[in-house]
């Protein structure tokens, strides 16, 4: 595996590229361009750009999170076949710049959802949480208003202005919309990228639901092992892949992760690796990194993924925010720096200890 971070470039992040050079183990980053809107072709300059400011500070792009899927793919309007051009055509340019990984989702209308955005625990952090009374409470609609305050002045991933202003429309056009359709339109869409991805070698890692289930009635299909299986064997070829995210599928207790990643073995292409702890069946905060300080056993997630050969980029997922840090909620340096060195150290041991044959 290679450890990395999520980086969103030095227009949006806090963040810089120097910072992340000195975590130790850290070798590359996994970013994407930000300004793009989903639907857009990605131009070649500006990937070329990209890729020369990350090598400049002597990292490397481990991958792209996320090329963002256009919502007629995903409701399969009549302008589909457009807009997965547009994708095949940000995938060859992508595949020619030597980019390989390429993180998406399949949610309707929101990206993760989380009901706070800077809770307090009681060392003084602050962290997202969730909370499903909070969802039942609101109006999907205000849910946008409802977190802005709280993103320090920062532009979180899926939740755009552009994107939530036009809300109403949006839910609109998934009425008809249930889980089959969606899978239907996801096969669709797979079917048409394979090739270009088979070209290029571009793996594609579908990034889980977040939280596991529906939220405010729109269908979610990328939540657990049956669902991610049926989605593997729909189109069974191994750029069909998946983004392993503990802390996602972890939001549904149900969801056995070390079994999961051992039932998607050469499927997983990335690796978001994060604890959650469960206050009680519906509320959720996400806890530090280590096994102790959350809901998950964190060496037993890694050893799966160590057994399986998992190689591609793993990254520490959200951080808490610590030590008088302000950045973008879960996406701040200090406490993602922890968790990769923590993770860096669980996968020494493992891996020592599997060659000693302990
Ligand atoms: C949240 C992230 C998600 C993820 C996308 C992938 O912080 O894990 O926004 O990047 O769902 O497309």
């Amino acid at each position: 595996m290679e450890m990395t971070l999520r980086w969103y470039g030095s227009k949006h992040d806090t963040v810089t590229l120097q910072q992340i050079r000195q975590i130790p183990g850290v070798t590359g980053v996994i970013t994407t361009l930000y300004d793009t809107m989903p639907g857009e072709v990605w131009k070649e300059e500006d990937i070329r750009a990209m890729i020369d400011e990350v090598e400049a500070a002597g990292l490397h792009v481990a991958g792209i999170e996320s090329v963002n899927i256009h919502d007629s793919i995903k409701i399969g309007d009549k302008d589909r076949d457009l807009y997965i051009d547009h994708y095949i055509t940000t995938l060859e340019r992508l595949g020619r710049a030597g980019i390989h990984m390429v993180c998406y989702n399949f949610m309707p209308v929101f990206d993760w959802t989380r009901t706070e955005l800077a809770r307090k625990r009681p060392d003084g952090s602050t962290v997202l949480a969730y909370n499903q009374k909070a969802i039942d409470a609101i109006d999907p609609e205000k849910m946008f208003d409802s977190l802005s305050g709280e993103m320090n002045g920062t532009v979180m991933p899926g939740w755009e202005p552009e994107r939530m202003a036009k809300i109403k429309e949006l839910f609109a056009a998934y009425q008809d919309v249930d889980e089959e359709k969606l899978f239907a339109n996801l096969k669709y869409f797979l079917e048409r990228i394979m090739p270009v991805c088979n070209q290029y070698d571009i793996k594609m890692a579908i990034h889980p639901d977040d939280p596991a289930w529906s939220v405010f009635g729109l269908p979610r299909i990328i939540i657990n092992k049956e669902n991610i299986l049926r989605m593997m064997k729909m189109v069974d070829d191994p750029h069909n892949g998946v983004t392993f995210c503990s802390g996602s599928y972890g939001t549904n207790l149900e969801n056995d992760l070390p079994d999961m990643i051992r039932s998607l073995k050469g499927r997983i292409h990335f690796a978001h690796v994060r604890n959650l702890k469960f206050n009680s069946q519906d509320d959720f905060e996400e806890a530090a990194h280590l096994s102790k300080d959350g809901s998950f056993d964190m060496y037993e997630i890694m050893k799966a993924l160590y057994e399986i050969g998992f190689d591609g980029p793993i990254r520490p997922d959200h951080g808490r925010m610590i030590w008088g840090e302000v950045a973008m909620p879960g996406y701040g340096l200090y406490d993602r720096a922890l968790g990769a060195t923590y993770l860096n150290g669980l996968w020494e041991a493992i891996e020592k200890s599997h060659e000693r044959g302990v």
